[in-house]
């Protein structure tokens, strides 16, 4: 880590302590040192290994101490810990041009204002210039600040992105003479959030595709059109970016526009000790500048003695080193998934009927399908009294018996009560084929609170599977703030699964949770938790988050065949009780 970094930890220490309210002496004392450091003439690391950080002026004990946390971890818990202590919108609030944390804290203190979307609304009514230190000329500079940040800032969900980047990608190959056209950047390797859409397509007449792109349905405006690139804005409101090349080139430029920005930078790295030069044009000789490759990306990686990379693994991540050692993992595919494990009817908040959902698992040639309706403590949700569940359990058999290729198990969503009981009885829960435990409420406990209840959920005999562990919400939510490796050493204790919940806004576990998880021997499910027919098909966001995390299909519960995943579902809970 650079001195650079460092420092920039320190400082974002001093904002949300500013932010806070806190003591002036503490906050200045975590800027003077940043400042401090940012001068030294030694990388600071070095310093570290002498034991010598506290010799730095300005640099006391407790703040050392922190430094060599960070130097030795890549990370802090105390700027974690601050983080979650402040609400997110608000340290982004500090964050606008011309605002900082001091007068983040007033606007939040005097107008109640937590997010920027909350800043544009009181600078729209005029609420801001109101305020002691803030005049109608500041007031006009926050609001284009806002207007700009709001613009820049909004990131997608990939399932809001995917969808469109694909039907214009699908539309540019029917409808214009591109040779190829590919999603690049963060759709391709789908992020879980996603800046702006990029399109690549190979032609040799890039005008004939640009027409074709600026002419797609559903734009509303062309912002920038060149020679071989354009942007154009959706109606929803979206940036499209195409960018036409060659087709004896297309291979480079792929690599390259897919990125990311990261795993690019080392490729390159790597290139020129080999004497080579990478870029969208294609691998060159450093000391001819002869091509040697580019029309795919197979032999951009090949060059460099590398087997091609999936693009789920390009985050510089360790990809390229086990890429050189030929030790890529192979990934679990959409196709390898057989059946769904969690999903809600109309029994509780679900929209479709047991029937309706069966129908569209069998549309997707799944093998069983868990119907998993909340249990009665989630009221808002409808959950089920005990009398309510024994008349689906009724139903479902019934459907059984009428199902020649698909198998329905009898399953429960099961609550864990805010003390870490289940809210659900013995009976219940051995009525069930499987049963999936969540958090859903009390996400404000203390770190040692919340993750004993979810260590005692994982110990319970009965439960099979973790359900959405952390229950984030992507942009809207942080997660419980569990133990993680806690969590996932009681997982692969016990043999208790955790789930990657493929709803857009979770994806819970993330990538780099779900590859923790395997690494340390941890049996994986994917499951839709749809709660409508239509929501089966977001399979493919939980099989892209596992496969970012390195996760290979034997690793997934759900990839079994229903005689093995059967099995499997009987042995957890008798050896549990045995
Ligand atoms: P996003 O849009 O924020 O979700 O993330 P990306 O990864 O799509 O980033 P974007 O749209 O800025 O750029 C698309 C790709 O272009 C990126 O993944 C890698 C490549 N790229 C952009 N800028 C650079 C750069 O400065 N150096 C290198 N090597 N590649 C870059
Ligand atoms: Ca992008
Ligand atoms: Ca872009
Ligand atoms: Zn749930």
């Amino acid at each position: 880590m650079k001195n650079q970094q460092v420092a920039q930890v320190l400082n974002e220490i001093a904002d949300l302590l500013e932010l806070r309210g806190e003591n002036v002496f503490r906050v200045g004392a975590y800027r003077e040192a940043a400042r401090q450091i940012e001068a030294l003439g030694e990388p600071i690391g070095e310093i570290d290994q002498r034991g010598d950080l506290d010799k730095i002026p300005h640099v006391g004990a407790s703040i050392a101490g922190k430094i060599h946390e960070l130097l030795q971890t890549g990370h802090s818990r105390y700027l974690e810990q601050l983080q979650r202590q402040v609400p997110a919108g608000l340290v982004e609030l500090m964050h606008v041009p011309g605002l900082g944390p001091k007068r983040a804290r007033q606007l939040y203190d005097q107008l109640g204002v937590v997010t920027v979307a909350d800043l544009k609304t009181a600078v729209e009514q005029h609420r801001v210039c109101r305020l002691p230190h803030f005049g109608e000329k500041s007031e006009a500079n926050i609001r284009q600040a806002v207007e700009q940040l709001l613009q820049r800032t909004r990131r997608l969900l990939l399932s809001e992105a995917l969808p469109m980047a694909e039907r214009a990608a699908e539309h540019l190959r029917r409808s214009s003479p591109a040779e190829r056209v590919d999603l690049a950047g963060s759709l391709r390797r789908f992020r879980e959030t996603i800046g702006d859409l990029d399109l690549l397509a190979a032609s040799r007449d890039p005008e004939a595709v640009l027409d074709a792109f600026t002419r797609l349905p559903g734009v509303a405006r062309v912002d920038a059109r060149g020679e071989t690139k354009a942007t154009v804005i959706t109606e929803e409101g979206l940036q499209l970016d195409l960018r036409v090349v060659d087709p004896s080139v297309y291979g480079a430029a792929l690599q390259y526009f897919t990125g990311s920005k990261a795993h690019n930078i080392k490729l390159r790295t790597w290139a020129e000790q080999r004497g080579l030069k990478i870029s969208e044009y294609g691998v060159f000789r450093a000391d001819t500048d002869e091509r040697i490759a580019g029309a795919t990306e197979e032999e951009v990686y090949a060059c460099m003695g590398l087997p091609w990379i999936p693009p789920e693994l390009r985050e510089d991540r360790g990809e390229l080193e086990a890429a050189r050692e030929r030790r890529l993992p192979e990934l679990v595919a959409l196709e390898q998934m057989r059946g769904d494990l969690q999903c809600h009817t109309k029994w509780s908040d679900g929209q479709r009927t047991i029937e309706e959902m069966v129908r569209a698992a069998e549309s997707l040639g799944y093998e069983y399908l868990a119907i998993t309706d909340h249990s009665q403590a989630l009221g808002v949700a409808g959950g089920l009294s005990s009398e309510r569940r024994r008349e689906q359990r009724a139903e479902i058999e019934a459907v059984n018996r009428s199902l020649p290729r698909l198998r329905l198990l009898v399953g429960m969503e099961v609550d864990i009560r805010s003390d870490g009981a289940l809210d659900a009885d013995e009976e219940m829960l051995a009525a069930c084929d499987v049963v999936v435990a969540s958090l859903h409420s009390g996400l404000g406990q203390s770190r040692e609170q919340v993750t004993r209840r979810v260590l005692a959920a994982i110990h319970h005999p009965r439960v099979h599977v973790l359900g959405h562990p952390t229950n984030r919400l992507i942009g809207r939510r942080e997660g419980a703030d569990l133990d993680l490796d806690a969590i996932i050493h009681a997982a692969a204790a016990t043999g208790t699964a955790l789930e990657i919940n493929a709803q857009p806004d979770r994806l819970d576990l993330n990538d780099s949770h779900a590859r923790r998880a395997v690494e340390s021997g941890v049996r994986l499910v994917i499951s839709t938790d749809a709660h409508s027919d239509t929501q089966l098909r977001y399979m493919r966001l939980g099989v892209a988050t596992a496969r970012r995390g390195w996760v290979g299909p034997l690793r997934v519960l759900n990839t079994r065949p229903l005689h093995e995943l059967l099995a499997w579902l009987y042995d957890k809970r008798t050896e549990a009780s045995g």
